[in-house]
């Protein structure tokens, strides 16, 4: 498909043709006799001695404007391509019907026709010929849908006979009697269907890369057998712009992931506009994923271009094809025959000529490569048989196509919503649909009879494939978890020892991964933060994760906890990539349903990174049902000392309380984190919850104590009596609630004011405010629609109820993480510390001392609840700011 070497010689910038001539010449010999391997390692030496005397080569990302595959390497297409068209213009008929009668059932309510209808092509011949199903042994191909071509999805999933008429009218209607359908693939709303969410743009390709490596490191650790699948990422072109979408592709070369195929719905079009009207964007991308290290194949041009591409002799229809920005080809989409050969075509005498025979009508139903079955076959077939790398095809669309003036190729087609009855009519008959023109306006769902030759070969199809695609396995897979006996000894305390609850988590993370039971299963995922957090020892104990293995002698080889890279490798360190990182956690805490495997993954990063950076792909892991646990590291805005201001943590677990199935814990003590994740294995991996344990560890240093008797329960629950100091009779009385870090100084609190002020006080451990209020919320909303039943009381009822004083609680978190309680405490006033503000680089005490949550802040807040209630003079607490050293016309740290 290369301009021939009589072709070149025509060039101007030609300065010896004949010389040009006979290089060229001998290429071609070459080709001929020894075949394209000798040609590139001629090319190659060429190109390295022109190199070595200094020539500076032309930098070539692309590759020249037309199919990657020749329609002369095209393979045989397989199906029945007539069944299958008539099956896929059934499909967009029901598709684009679902959205109109949505819309006009309820105006606003939305939905999308343009997208599924550049796509349906590149979806069709996926199902028909290559998304495998589970079986029982098999997980089947993972198929990342993009979110707006659902209702294609939907259309297919009708004709399958797995919805029901019902099913369509509902869609965008999910509180409809009998279910309707998500807006977008959500596996939370539909957990029998959708098994990815991808709507939220650029998540679903990090993911979907994500989740091949862990196909390859179940494979690779032995845990499951995972060769032959594959993972499918479909793709907008306006969905690129999305840094996620492009940010790790690099991670998918370096890892060989041959598993991998991302198809790129290159229909020009995002949803304002061009994707890149003034360039292109196939060209952008194919330069981006070549240079990263991925197959790219590019299906431009359907079938009908292959005559004029063999009659291109001088190359000057390649060459317009290059030069024609999109902008431009969107133009071409909406204007008639007329205008092509006009503005496409006449540009160069000899391609007028060339089509000079052809009609208008011809020219202006010349195929994009998208559109054509055979192409997007062709580049399928390639993708699955590539080894090494991954896939990207990039396939030019036509977004909206079908919808003619309604919509087709328009700047407006994104938020075409529904068709008229004209534009109903004109769909009705471009495609086929045997819809008589008295039905038509009601956009009828039309499906044939189940014993049709469409439905017939449909599912004959699907079967031979290893069934319904998408199919999200709700199959319940329990594993019995370890019991505390085991891990008694973090319950014991530490002693005189000072250690954090970071090194504490560590030291029981370590041991988990030596348990017989369940070892095996735990993913620890870290970006490059190890060291921070003390875990090194893992390198050697369980290895890094490398499909390679280790391929040099570490510089580290003869420590005890040298860098130690292993093929069947445990830990997965990520580099510095908290999104990829949560990415594999979202693949680990969903193996179980994908897989049938329960994963156990404990993502530790710094906490300041996790919510706050990442809060999309947390809210896409909790969409997914994901199970596991994010172990928030150097958190507490006080507690991390000399960080500053972007890293001192003080806000994660206000972020967290908004995910619903996240439960957010900040403990204080060993025994506290302990329990915590035990019972959270046991709920997820036993019990079959959907959660994720979001657990804040710290990295100050200082001994812990043994579990108190009993306080299991309240650790889960949120809040247990850690302490109790008795000031005598009849003296003001004040409940304490300490979190985390702080509630250290909770208990220092609690000794001056029993000590200088006589005042006894209660000291509470809350370890999670958004459990206890989770809990109190659900028994008023209860109490609210059962007005005459007896009342069900909250646990924070429970516990709280005849606990006499005002409350003064203090966390290393803002206010607001607190005050979630206020309203259902049993009669309390409560007064709340927090570190609302910007951290700054300083020590743990100043720090404390500039938001307010050092023990000596404790007390003067005390002092003053007890004050506003008449049982402190205010002379004293104005001695004790005094006495503390407080000065009270300090900055307020929320504002400074
Ligand atoms: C993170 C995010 N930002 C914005 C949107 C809103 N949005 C939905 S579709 C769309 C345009 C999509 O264009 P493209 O990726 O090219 O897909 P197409 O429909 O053209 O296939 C936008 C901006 C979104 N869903 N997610
Ligand atoms: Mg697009």
């Amino acid at each position: 498909m290369m301009a021939q070497a009589d072709t070149i010689s025509h060039r101007a910038d030609d300065s010896d043709p004949l010389e040009t001539a006979e290089w060229l010449e001998s290429l071609h010999a070459v080709l001929e006799n020894q075949g394209p391997e000798r040609v590139n390692f001629l090319l190659g030496q060429l190109s390295e001695a022109a190199h070595r005397e200094g020539v500076e080569l032309p930098f070539t990302a692309t590759t020249p404007y037309i199919n990657t595959i020749g329609a002369d390497k095209q393979p045989p297409y397989p199906g029945n391509r007539e069944l299958e068209r008539r099956i896929k213009s059934i499909i967009r008929w029901n598709a684009m019907a679902m959205v109109t009668r949505a819309n006009r059932a309820h105006d606003g309510i939305g939905g999308h026709i343009s997208t599924f209808a550049s796509a349906a092509t590149l979806y069709e011949v996926a199902f028909n010929h290559f998304f495998r199903g589970k079986g029982d042994d098999y997980s089947g191909d993972q198929v990342y849908i993009q979110g707006h071509a659902s209702p294609g999805i939907y259309a297919r999933a009708f004709l399958e006979g797995r919805l029901t008429e019902e099913h369509l009218v509902n869609f965008r209607a999910e509180l409809a009697s009998g279910g309707g359908l998500s807006s977008y693939p959500h596996p939370w709303l539909m957990p029998g269907f959708w098994e990815f969410p991808t709507v939220s743009m650029g998540l679903a390709p990090i993911m979907a890369i994500y989740q091949a490596r862990f196909n390859k490191y179940l494979q690779d650790r032995g845990l499951r057998k995972t060769n032959g699948q594959h993972v499918w990422a479909f793709l907008g072109d306006g969905e690129t712009d999305e840094p996620e979408t492009l940010g790790a592709i690099t991670l998918a070369a370096r890892e060989n992931l041959d598993n991998l195929i991302f198809v790129i719905n290159c229909n020009l079009q995002r949803l304002d506009g061009p994707v890149r009207g003034n360039g292109k964007i196939i060209q952008e991308l194919e330069g981006i994923f070549r240079g990263a290290g991925w197959n790219v194949i590019k299906v431009i041009w359907g079938d009908s271009w292959d005559p004029l591409l063999a009659k291109d002799k001088h190359g000057s229809l390649v060459k317009r094809m290059g030069e024609v920005v999109d902008g431009e080809y969107q133009k071409y989409t909406v204007m008639p025959g007329e205008y092509i050969r006009e503005h496409f075509f006449s540009k160069y005498p000899e391609l007028a000529q060339m089509v000079r025979a052809m009609s208008d009508e011809e020219l202006k139903k010349l195929k994009r490569g998208g559109h054509d079955p055979e192409k997007v076959y062709a580049a399928y077939k390639a993708a699955v048989e590539t080894q090494g790398r991954p896939t990207v095809i990039l396939a030019k669309t036509i977004k909206g196509y079908g919808t003619g003036e309604a919509g087709e190729g328009r700047n407006v087609t994104h938020q075409q919503k529904k068709l008229g009855e004209k534009e109903l009519r004109e769909f009705r008959s471009r495609f086929g649909i045997p819809i008589s023109d008295e039905e038509v306006a009601k956009a009828p769902f039309y499906k044939p009879a189940d014993d049709s030759e469409e439905i017939r070969y449909l599912k004959a199809r699907r079967e031979a494939l290893g069934g319904f695609v998408p199919q999200r396995s709700t199959k319940p897979v329990r594993t019995e978890m370890p019991r505390i006996d085991a891990y008694k000894e973090f319950l014991e305390g530490s002693g005189e020892r000072e250690v954090s609850t970071t090194m504490a988590f560590v030291g029981f993370l370590t041991k988990l991964l030596k348990d017989k039971q369940v070892g095996k299963f735990v993913v620890p995922i870290v970006p490059d933060e190890s060291r921070t957090f003390g875990m090194e020892g893992l390198f050697r104990q369980c290895g890094i994760y490398s499909h390679v293995g280790q391929l040099y002698e570490p510089v580290d080889a003869g420590m005890l906890t040298y860098y130690r890279e292993a093929k069947d490798g445990q830990l997965l360190e990520e580099g510095i990539t908290e999104a990829g990182s949560m990415s594999s956690f979202v693949a680990a805490g969903t193996a179980y349903s994908t897989h049938g495997i329960n994963m156990i993954p404990f993502f530790i990063y710094y906490s300041m990174f996790g919510f706050q950076r990442i809060g999309d792909l947390v809210w896409a892991a909790s969409d997914s049902r994901c199970k596991g646990f994010m172990i928030g590291g150097t958190a507490g805005r006080t507690t991390l000392a000399g960080e500053g201001l972007q890293h001192q943590d003080g806000q994660s677990l206000l972020n967290a309380l908004a995910f619903p199935t996240v439960r957010a814990y900040d403990p204080a003590f060993a025994y506290e984190t302990t329990i915590i994740v035990l019972d959270g294995m046991r709920r997820m991996y036993e019990e079959l919850e959907d959660a994720i344990y979001y657990i804040t560890v710290e990295n100050e240093n200082y001994p812990h104590p043994p579990m108190p008797a009993g306080v299991e329960e309240g650790i889960i629950r949120g809040l247990y009596k850690f302490s109790n100091k008795d000031a005598g009779e009849g003296r003001p009385q004040a409940q304490l609630f300490g979190s985390g870090a702080i509630l250290r100084e909770t208990i220092r609190a609690q000794e001056i004011l029993a000590a200088d002020y006589g005042i006894s006080t209660s000291v509470w451990s809350v370890t999670s405010y958004t459990e206890l209020a989770r809990d109190a919320i659900a028994a008023e909303r209860w109490n609210m629609l059962h007005p005459t039943s007896e009342p069900r009381r909250s646990y924070l009822h429970e516990q709280l109820s005849g606990q006499p004083g005002p409350i003064i609680s203090a966390s290393d978190y803002v206010r607001a993480l607190a005050d979630q309680i206020v309203p259902y405490l049993p009669g309390h006033e409560m007064f709340v510390l927090g570190t609302d503000g910007f951290g700054r680089s300083e020590t743990r005490d100043n720090l404390r001392r500039h938001f307010e949550v050092d023990a000596e802040s404790i007390v003067v807040a005390t002092l003053y609840q007890l004050s506003k209630m008449g049982q402190v003079e205010p002379h004293v607490v104005a001695e004790a700011i005094a006495k503390f050293k407080i000065d009270p016309e300090k900055v307020d740290p929320s504002r400074a």
